[in-house]
This record gives structure tokens, sequence and C-alpha cells, in this order.
């Protein structure tokens, strides 16, 4: 039996993809530990990305970690990881023992309150292989979440909730961009757990 029928998950996508959601898989004092822990101890930086030709520093921090120093491209930037920090291994566990499956690497995301957000993106680079899984783990704001089909348009959302799992698996990445809205109603700061398994690393 796999993790997600041990939890009687339902996907949440129509067709094209699996993405479920766990729910709280963290307690609300552990989810507070975590992200207190985090906020201090990550090496945080502002990304800098080129949108039409102009580089613009984004407010979102991210920090990217993992079992070894891989080098991971996303938006045209190249990053080594740094190593697991005690927090991030005990939470890379948690996340391994709720989805059944491994992961090498993590990027985070720190969202100082509602007006940052992340635009419509796929998680598809060639570092993570054909279909990745991707665990999302949530901390702080409850911040909504949507998925949309590249070809129909339709699309799906679901709230995240503070120590909240979700999981993106199978063609998601293949059919399905997704993004987190900015909204004027949230000022409070979320940090956002993207973990993933690196398969080929980069020569
Ligand atoms: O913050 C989120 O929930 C989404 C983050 C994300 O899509 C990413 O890091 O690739
Ligand atoms: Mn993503």
């Amino acid at each position: 039996m796999t993790k997600i029928e041990t939890f009687s998950l339902e996907n949440l996508l129509p067709y094209g993809g699996e993405t479920f959601y766990f729910g709280k898989i963290l307690t609300p004092t552990e989810a507070e530990h975590y992200f207190q822990q985090l906020l201090h101890s990550l090496d945080w930086k502002q990304d800098e990305v080129i949108i039409f030709g102009k580089r613009i520093v984004t407010k979102r921090k991210t920090a990217w970690y993992g079992e070894k120093e891989y080098e991971y491209t996303y938006s045209k930037i190249t990053r080594k990881a740094k190593l697991w920090t005690p927090e991030l291994k005990a939470l890379k566990q948690k996340v391994e023992e709720c989805t059944g499956l491994p992961f090498n690497s993590c990027l985070v995301n720190l969202y100082h309150s509602g007006e940052e957000g992340m635009s419509w993106h796929s998680d598809a680079e060639a570092e993570l292989g054909k279909h990745p899984a991707i665990a999302s783990l949530s901390l702080g704001a409850e911040r909504k979440f949507v998925l949309k089909h590249r070809e129909s348009k339709e699309k799906v959302s679901v709230d995240l909730e503070n120590g909240s799992l979700l999981l993106m698996q199978g063609e998601t990445q293949r059919n399905w961009l997704h993004s987190l809205p900015k909204t004027k109603k949230v000022k409070e700061p979320r940090i956002n757990l993207t973990f993933r398994n690196i398969k080929k690393v980069k020569k």
C-alpha cells in the first residue's frame, strides 16, 4: 500500500497529473518552532531574475540546501546547495515518512507578506528527471496555491495551511503550471520548503 492510499488522499487534479494535499502534518507548536528556527538559521538570499532583459532583485528570499553541494538552475540562476541543517534534515525525514518518497535537496522560500508571491511556472528542470516528485511544506501564513493546465487553462486551487504538506508528482510538472498569487489580505510571513530529488548531477 502506498502512503497516498494509507492517507486515502484524492488527486486534486482532474487529469494530466497527480497532486495530493495531506493537510497539516505538523502541530501548530512544531510549525512555529521550525518557522523561527529556519528564519534565523538559513542562509537567505535575494534572487536576481532577468525579466524582459532587465535584472530585478526579488523581495522574496530563497535558500538552497541538500545532502550534497548540488548545483541547481532556476530562472536562469545557478546556485550551489549548502548542506542540510539539523532542522531541515528533521523536516526532510518527516516529509519522506509521510510521502514514502526520497528527497535529497530543498529550495526554501521566504515571503515576508502577501505582497510577495511566485508567478506561473513549473518545476521541470532537467536535474529532477522526467516525472519529478516535489513535496511542499508550508509554515506560517496560510496562502492560496493555484495550478493551471497548460492547454485547457483549467485552474485548481488549494489553501496551504500552516504546517501542511502538498505533493506534486507524475505528469503534474509536464502538464500544469503553478503559482502563489500575491494578496493584500495576508500581512504575515510564510516559509515554504519544496523538497526535491536531484537525479542528474551537473558536470
Ligand atoms: O511557495 C509555494 O507554495 C510555491 C513555491 C514553488 O512553487 C517553488 O519553490 O517552486
Ligand atoms: Mn514551483
